[in-house]
């Protein structure tokens, strides 16, 4: 039988200096971590080679969310788009140099030029995402798009607008699935029927089904033992990463019992 791997998202010490996290991962104990490119844990050039030197003294695997904060790759401003394409581009590099697998990134968002000019949201998204993707691929990283939740603007968040941006894109994006993000839509089960060929990474976080709270794993409304049942089903053997900002260590333990 396939399992996932484990791993923990640096997301729950965001709000730490850089050197922070870096204990934080020495301490865990877990060798696949996802790094959050934004705020006080943007990569530079050294920092990807102090944690090139920790994945050397502790068998590390990355992954890489890429900056999220104030990001919107649909944007209708043309220079903000410039500068964002930039931004991401740059993310993209650091995290070929960091030999990582898969790096997440969100999709665009609504704006007020959504009402005005219809579909342009949709159409940027779109040809953002694509042009991100290949620029990923030539330099060997798989760009995941991941699914977001009400109540925000954001272009893509239910099953029918993956299905609709899987239908319309030229490029073959892969998607990360957050776990968290579709327990909001109730769409959990829907989206590992529908795009398990698509998944090549998972985000586990917990809610009430309204608010996206980023509780421990079993401290909110998802179901874990069918959640786990339904991603033993689709043989789904890449990471599950936890993405609480809180009970983290009862997160892993619990996904650890979910799955071995
Ligand atoms: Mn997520």
């Amino acid at each position: 039988m396939v399992s996932p791997k484990i791993g923990l998202s640096m997301l729950y010490c965001l709000g730490q200096p850089f050197n922070g996290a870096i204990v934080q991962i020495e301490k865990a104990g877990i060798p696949n971590i996802e790094l959050v490119d934004d705020g006080l844990h943007a990569l530079t050039g050294k920092r990807v080679q102090a944690l090139n030197d920790l994945a050397a003294s502790y068998g590390l695997k990355y992954t890489v969310h890429a900056p999220f904060i104030g990001v919107d790759i649909s944007t209708p401003s043309d220079w903000l788009l410039k500068a964002m394409i930039k931004g991401l581009k740059k993310s993209i590099v650091n995290s070929s140099a960091l030999n990582c697998q898969v790096w997440v990134f969100h999709p665009g968002s609504k704006s007020v030029m959504s009402d005005l000019s219809p579909g342009m949201d949709w159409i940027r998204n779109l040809k953002t995402a694509s042009l991100l993707s290949k620029f990923a691929r030539d330099h060997g990283v798989k760009a995941a798009i991941e699914n977001v939740p009400e109540p925000f603007l954001f272009v893509m968040k239910t099953v029918e607008d993956f299905k609709r941006f899987y239908n319309e894109v030229d490029e073959d994006i892969s998607m990360t699935l957050d776990l968290g993000h579709a327990n909001i839509s109730h769409q959990i089960e829907a989206f590992l029927a529908t795009f398990a060929g698509k998944i090549v990474h998972m985000h586990a976080h917990d809610n009430d089904g309204k608010s996206d709270l980023h509780l421990g794993t079993g401290f909110g409304t998802i179901n874990w033992e069918k959640t786990a049942d339904l991603i033993k089903k689709i043989h789904y053997d890449r990471t599950i990463v936890v993405e609480s900002s809180e009970h983290v260590q009862e997160s892993l333990n619990r996904l650890r019992q979910l799955f071995f």
